[in-house]
Formats: C-alpha cells, sequence, structure tokens
C-alpha cells in the first residue's frame, strides 16, 4: 500500500509524507491558511490540495494528519467539487456533515480520525498537499 514516511526537511522541522503504489505524495503542510490560500499555496508548487476518491486514499490521507487536528482536503461546494475540477462521488462525513452550519460552509476538512466536515472556507487550518512529483 505505501510507507509513512517521517523526514527532516531544510527547516529542522518533521515533514509528514504518505507515499502510495501510484507515486501520488500526500504532505501535511502545517501552516494555517484558508482554504483558498492552501489551494494557491499548492498550485504555486505545481500540485493540488488532496484528492478522495475511495476509502483506502483516505486512510492514507488521515494518516498524515496528526491527532486532533483537522486539515483541508481538496474538496468545495456547490455541488461538491474536488479543485481539479474532477467529481469522484466517494464521501465518509462525520454523522452530522454536511451540515452547512450557518449558510456559509463551502469547503471540507479532514479530521485524524478519518471523517469529513464541512467548514466556512476563510477558517484557517494546516492542509494536505497532494502531487506526483518527486522528493528527494
Ligand atoms: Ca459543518
Amino acid at each position: 500500500m505505501g510507507t509513512l514516511l517521517i523526514v527532516a526537511s531544510l527547516h529542522k522541522r518533521d515533514r509528514y509524507f504518505f507515499t502510495n503504489h501510484t507515486g501520488i505524495i500526500y504532505e501535511f503542510i502545517s501552516t494555517l491558511k484558508t482554504w483558498d490560500s492552501a489551494l494557491e499555496y499548492c498550485r504555486k508548487q505545481h500540485t493540488d490540495l488532496a484528492m478522495i476518491e475511495n476509502s483506502a486514499k483516505n486512510t492514507q490521507v488521515s494518516s498524515v494528519i496528526p491527532a486532533y487536528t483537522q486539515a483541508w482536503i481538496g474538496l468545495y461546494r456547490v455541488p461538491w467539487t474536488w479543485s481539479d475540477m474532477s467529481q469522484s462521488t466517494f464521501r465518509n462525513w462525520q454523522r452530522s456533515s454536511p451540515n452547512n452550519y450557518g449558510g456559509n460552509q463551502f469547503c471540507m476538512a479532514e479530521s485524524s480520525q478519518h471523517y469529513w466536515d464541512d467548514d466556512t472556507c476563510n477558517v484557517e487550518f494546516p492542509f494536505i498537499l497532494s502531487c506526483v512529483c518527486n522528493y528527494t
């Protein structure tokens, strides 16, 4: 399935990667950003926010999220669409979600327990970057 690698970066903080068998890398970026700013950060590095098309990938993504942490993933609405405009239908909402609390929860964040929640896009969370790229 893949390997969880913890690699020291140039900035001397731990970086959390998961590389699956198709070469997709999921990386937890601990910098707090709004959903739009997180996507902008990814695009500048020619990557994207993580997309989760099935349960196995959901487990891989959540494996890099520290405990008690929520992180932005590349899903937003309406209708729910991935940030690369793809439409895969896998969902893993927590029981009460998506509830669009307050009428302005248009972006999805994943918890370390693997569950998804819709949240206000301008809340600042860490996020999961995904790419097919070569970190060395
Ligand atoms: Ca919600």
